[in-house]
């Protein structure tokens, strides 16, 4: 019986590089001799399958897969039964309805009776059902933001990240239907032994996706400044202090979080923090 774990990847487009960069960094090498279909990697008794991604959940679903890597929207379209095991913090973006600038927009109800264009009708249906407006689905499967500038409908629903493609076809996003990202997925079929890997490999997931939320800070601080950075420090644990060969010094050593990294670096100046280093981070395990 084949006991290699098997995980659903996409072919290629947006999810490509950055899965393929995400489970290098977890250890994962995947080479792809001649763009085949499957690949093995033996660091992890892993076979890779590289599909498209709406193909990936109904996979994983079926147990043909055990684990794959996809967005959410997909999943949501698609609805098919998975187990979301980890979000993977690329791939961001959302589903949106999105109508021509010059219409008159306030509220939900105003999408009644309008004809939306969308490769997502499973979501956009269950999107009106839940706003309680009758407005009808025209699905198309690519070129969705041109619809309404060539009078095939009224507005789009499509995917949405920097909003840029919106604006040179000249509509406004009305209504966000869905928060999306990448996610690590496993089948509801999946075996103890194969879980218990996946398990593991989620662990290698968390500690990358740790790592790369947090930066490793080294600074040096007057020792009448001490207490006040150390209070100002959000680090894990309390900061590794060092006296410098300067007297009066310290070299002090923390880790602090990517998303309030700007605000704690100007604290850290104005309470008198000198000659700060900044230093990604690889791997965090807690
Ligand atoms: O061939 P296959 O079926 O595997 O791929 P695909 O062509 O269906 O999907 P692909 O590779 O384009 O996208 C894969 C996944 O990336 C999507 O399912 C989303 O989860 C995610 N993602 C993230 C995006 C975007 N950002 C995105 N910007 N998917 C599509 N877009 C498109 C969107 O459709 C629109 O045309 O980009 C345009 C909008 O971008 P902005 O930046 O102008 O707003
Ligand atoms: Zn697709």
């Amino acid at each position: 019986m084949n006991n290699r774990l098997r995980l659903a990847i996409q072919k290629s487009g947006r999810l490509s590089d950055d899965t393929i960069d995400l489970l290098g960094a977890c250890g994962i090498h995947i080479s792809r001799p001649d763009r085949k279909l499957r690949a093995l990697s033996e660091q992890f008794n892993l076979e890779i399958l590289f599909l498209r991604d709406d193909d990936i959940p109904g996979y994983v679903a079926d147990g043909v897969a055990d684990a794959g890597i996809v967005g959410e929207n997909v999943i949501f379209e698609k609805n098919k039964e998975v187990e979301t095991m980890e979000r993977l913090g690329f791939a961001k973006c959302r589903l949106s309805i999105a109508l021509p600038n010059s219409f008159p927009y306030s509220s939900a109800a105003d999408l009644n009776n309008l004809h939306i264009a969308t490769s997502y009708p499973g979501l956009l249906e269950r999107f009106f059902k839940e706003k309680g407006v009758s407005a009808s689905i025209h699905e198309i499967s690519g070129s969705v933001e041109i619809a309404p500038g060539i009078g095939l409908a009224d507005g789009i629903c499509d995917i949405v990240s920097s909003g840029s493609t919106l604006i040179s076809n000249g509509l406004r996003e009305v209504e966000v239907v869905l928060q999306s990202e990448a996610v690590l997925i496993a089948s509801p079929t999946i075996s103890a032994d194969k879980r218990s890997r996946l398990d593991r490999l989620r662990f290698r997931l968390q500690s990358v996706l740790k790592a790369k939320q947090h930066r490793y800070i080294l600074m040096n601080v007057p020792n009448e400044s001490l207490s006040e950075v150390i209070q100002i420090l959000p680090g894990m644990k309390a900061p590794t202090v060092m006296p410098l060969a300067t007297e009066g010094w310290s070299s002090v050593h923390s880790v602090i979080p990517e998303n309030t990294f700007w605000d704690v670096i100007e604290k850290l100046k104005a309470a008198g923090a000198e000659g700060m280093l900044v230093i990604p981070i690889e791997k965090m395990v807690l």
